[in-house]
């Protein structure tokens, strides 16, 4: 947060700066009237006269009145001018990137409406470019924080918040939920992954692409393990699987994501570490263990998630 890497980040911390610099401003005004008025009317030895009563000065009420407030303009005007740039769409003419993002406990769901694309956990966008990020919740409020571009906005059911980001690097940055959402508030990781405008599109038709298909046999009864007992709530995007809902991230590309719930490097080992037992990896997570599946059956989905491009 205190690096920022693109211009939101930065307005954001100049906020900061500029109230810590009120803050030291006043601090070091009162601290030395203290500092004074402690050594200069401390009681004398053998004086114990009372000190002249005084009660009230308009004066003094005033000037203690008028300061803050003047100080708070000072905070406030800043701090209004941002955060409604901040929350505004970026005009059509910038080509900034749609973003709609829904926060579940503990996981998000990050959908491209523009192009077609719903993914989790990790988000990707183009260098250079503002994103524009509409935030909602289906389930408690969470809060969007990515400290090194761009937060803290809630995200609360049956409300849609916006702000916009830029990154101004290729990198890969974390993101925290940043309100106590339950059990495994703490754990609710992202990643926003940036890249350079022509990888980005590199990305955007990899995911528009359908999903390749199985090519080992293996592969194959993976796919209709999945079909059996995920579809309830997972579905794969461009592989034609699609159940009743969404209660659990889209694993369109999986294959290609860093990290397994946004948390566990993303290899077979720690695949089967999820699948054995969420709660394990994240307390109260919304996933059964999958521990009633044959060794067999079990090998192929795997097998068959990590061949997910
Ligand atoms: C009752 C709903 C439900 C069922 C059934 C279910 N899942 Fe999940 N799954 C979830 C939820 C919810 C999450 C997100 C957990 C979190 O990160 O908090 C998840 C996360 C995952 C992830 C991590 C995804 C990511 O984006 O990193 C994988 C992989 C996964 N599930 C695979 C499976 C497989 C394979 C099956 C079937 C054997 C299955 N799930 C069955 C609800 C379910
Ligand atoms: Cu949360």
């Amino acid at each position: 947060m205190l690096e920022p890497q693109g211009e939101a980040g930065q307005m954001q911390l100049d906020l900061v700066y500029l109230s810590i610099y009120i803050m030291v401003f006043v601090c070091v005004i009162v601290l030395a009237i203290f500092t004074y008025v402690l050594i200069r009317f401390r009681q004398k030895p053998g004086d114990n006269t009372i000190p002249k009563q005084v009660e009230g000065s308009t004066k003094l009420e005033i000037l203690w009145t008028v300061v803050p407030i003047i100080l708070l303009a000072i905070l406030a005007v800043p701090t209004l001018k941002s955060t409604f740039t901040l929350a505004a769409k970026p005009p059509k003419a910038e080509q900034p990137v749609e973003v709609k993002v829904t926060a579940h406990q503990y996981w998000w769901e990050f959908e491209y409406p523009e192009l077609g694309i719903k993914t989790a956990q990790e988000l990707h966008i183009p260098t250079g470019k503002k994103v524009h990020l509409e935030l909602t919740s289906v389930d408690v409020v969470h809060s969007f924080w990515v400290p090194s571009l761009a937060g803290k906005t809630d995200l609360i059911p049956g409300r849609k918040n916006t702000m916009w980001m830029k990154a101004d690097k290729p990198g890969t940055y974390e993101g925290r939920c940043a309100e106590l959402c339950g059990a495994s508030h703490a754990l609710m990781n992202f990643h926003v992954v940036a890249e350079k405008p022509e990888e980005f599109q590199k990305w955007v038709k990899q995911r528009q692409k359908p999903s390749s298909q199985p090519q080992t046999a293996q592969e194959k009864e993976g796919k209709k393990v999945f079909a059996q007992n995920c579809m309830g709530c997972h579905a794969i995007d461009g592989a034609g699987l699609k159940g009743p809902g969404n209660k659990g991230p889209n694993l369109a590309g999986f294959g290609d994501r860093d990290k397994i719930a946004g948390l566990l490097e993303n290899n077979p080992e720690n695949l089967n570490k999820w699948l054995h037992n969420p709660q394990n990896v994240k307390p109260g997570a919304h996933m059964p263990a999958i521990d009633f599946l044959k060794k067999k059956d079990l090998d192929a989905l795997e097998a068959y998630l990590e061949s997910l491009k």
